[in-house]
């Protein structure tokens, strides 16, 4: 019997599971997508609060485009020629649909639709599904044998509490979430609350932008002890105490007060699927072994619905699509899914694991332990992800060496070996995401590269950029 198969939203994830699906007889699949685009966090907007991109302007990718490469779909047979390891946002977004293209999985999208509610029922064994048409407001209603959950997880803020004293704070305060463009933060001084990867990098873009400094405060500890930010003003301080209206300065344990125009809250986002009916509901906080979801990916209260993206990150594109297959073959009944007891146990032995690689403060078991455990899945279904162990330590490496140009570093392709190109313009001195006149310095570089004999490519169908 053919099944109906939901998969809402198409950002990489999404994307990742019409791709895997494309082609499936088995399965009658359909993509709801609220933007009027597909490409998730990779799109960007101007428009800030109640929305659901997160991306900044001028953003260039923060970790090595060759450990975001299909196996089944290399830059070079998308673009033609060769690109730099951290491409602007649009040139990946691209490269995101062109491989949509490619696999076919666009066909099955339905753009401006909004998935509101979703409840399961034990007497049709459906999903009853409400959605809306976001450009005509027309409410739409569908029954399918299954969902696939590929809503992202850094849309919504994890807002924490307020410093004391921050309500006579007079200055702006925002979310990453609303960080559009670093150009608006020209001549401040900035604050931001956590030091992850957005307080790192948009403490970064703030600076290249004209901003006057940076402080990133943690609260655990600091992540630039080591090499710092060289001669950029940022430095990194713990927490403030408190604000002081009397000085208008916020308050430390040690050392001088802080008097920012702006506070940038970067303290990470929440797991949210305001669409889900209670029993259908996931929660758990950003981690590599998700809460409860068997093989990171099932519901253990019903093997229908799926989650495709939910764990934290070290790989992304290549482990949503390895996800993507694994829940192909449950769809295909390749999978036994054992009780639910029996799962909510394999799930907890996995966060064991997790809590020894985050004790052991080893980077590179973060990522070996999300390679085994969605190898652990697939090999349920015959697939294996791409071991990216290698390419994941250089770039910790690379960024350590010297978080200011890391971004102009190069690596291999695990695909067909080629290097990347080293950009014209370092990453300290871009100030454009313009996509057109970057992909066109590529062109050129490569075709230099190829006349002068320094490499050989292999014989390529025409790109498929778009
Ligand atoms: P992350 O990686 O979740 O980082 C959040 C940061 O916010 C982190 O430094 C936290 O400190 C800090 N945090 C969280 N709660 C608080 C409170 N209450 N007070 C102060 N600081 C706090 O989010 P990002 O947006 O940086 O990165 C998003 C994703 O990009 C990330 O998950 C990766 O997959 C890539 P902590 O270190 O926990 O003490």
């Amino acid at each position: 019997m053919v099944k109906d198969v939901l998969v809402i939203g198409c950002g990489p994830s999404g994307m990742a599971q019409v791709n895997a699906l494309a082609g499936v007889d088995e399965v009658n699949v359909r993509c709801f997508e609220m933007n009027d685009e597909i490409g998730g966090l990779w799109t960007w907007t101007d428009k800030v609060g109640d929305c659901h991109g997160s991306m900044y302007r001028y953003h260039q990718t923060n970790g090595l485009n060759e450990f975001l490469e299909f196996e089944n779909y290399s830059f070079l047979e998308h673009f033609g020629h060769l690109i730099t390891s951290y491409p602007p946002r649009a040139v990946m977004l691209d490269y995101l649909k062109g491989w949509t293209r490619k696999m076919g999985g666009d066909r099955f999208v339905t753009l401006n639709r909004k998935v509101t509610s979703v409840v399961y029922d034990d007497e049709t064994s459906k999903f009853t599904v409400v959605s809306h048409d976001t450009k005509t407001d027309a409410r739409h209603l569908d029954y399918f044998d299954n969902v696939v959950v590929c809503n992202g997880h850094f849309s919504v803020p994890n807002w924490v509490p307020p410093f004391k004293g921050m309500s006579d704070y007079k200055g702006m305060v925002i979310h990453a979430h609303s960080f559009r463009d670093a150009q608006d933060f020209q001549g401040m001084d900035v604050m931001l609350v956590g030091n992850g990867y957005s307080g790192e990098d948009i403490a970064m873009q703030c600076v290249k932008f004209g901003a006057k400094s940076a402080t990133i405060t943690y609260r655990s500890q600091p992540a630039h002890a080591e090499s710092g930010f060289l001669d950029w003003p940022i430095t990194e301080r713990k927490l403030p105490t408190h604000f002081d209206a009397a000085s208008g300065e916020f308050k430390f344990a040690e050392g001088q007060g802080l008097k920012p125009d702006a506070v940038i809250y970067c303290t990470g986002y929440k797991h949210t699927f305001p669409f889900l009916s209670e029993p259908l509901q996931l929660r758990t906080p950003n981690r590599l072994v998700p809460n409860t979801l068997w093989k990171g990916i099932v519901h253990p209260d019903n093997t229908k619905l799926y989650f495709v993206g939910m764990p934290d990150q070290y790989y992304t594109f290549t482990m949503f699509f390895a996800q993507a297959i694994f829940v192909k073959g449950c769809l295909e009944g390749k999978v036994a899914f054992p009780s639910k007891a029996e799962m909510l146990s394999d799930t907890a032995a996995w966060q064991v694991k997790e809590d020894e690689a985050h004790a052991s403060g080893e980077h590179a078991q973060h990522h070996q332990l999300q390679l085994a455990h969605t190898n652990d899945a697939c090999s349920l279904v015959g697939y294996k992800m791409r071991d990216d162990g290698d390419l994941l330590c250089q770039w910790q490496d690379d960024r350590h060496r010297n978080i200011l140009k890391y971004r102009d570093c190069t690596a291999p392709s695990k695909v067909d070996g080629t290097v990347s190109l080293v950009y014209n313009v370092p990453w300290t001195q871009m100030f454009t995401d313009d996509k057109v006149s970057y992909l066109a310095w590529c062109k050129s570089q490569t075709q230099e590269l190829v006349k002068v004999g320094t490499i050989t490519l292999p014989q390529l169908a025409a790109p498929r950029a778009g």
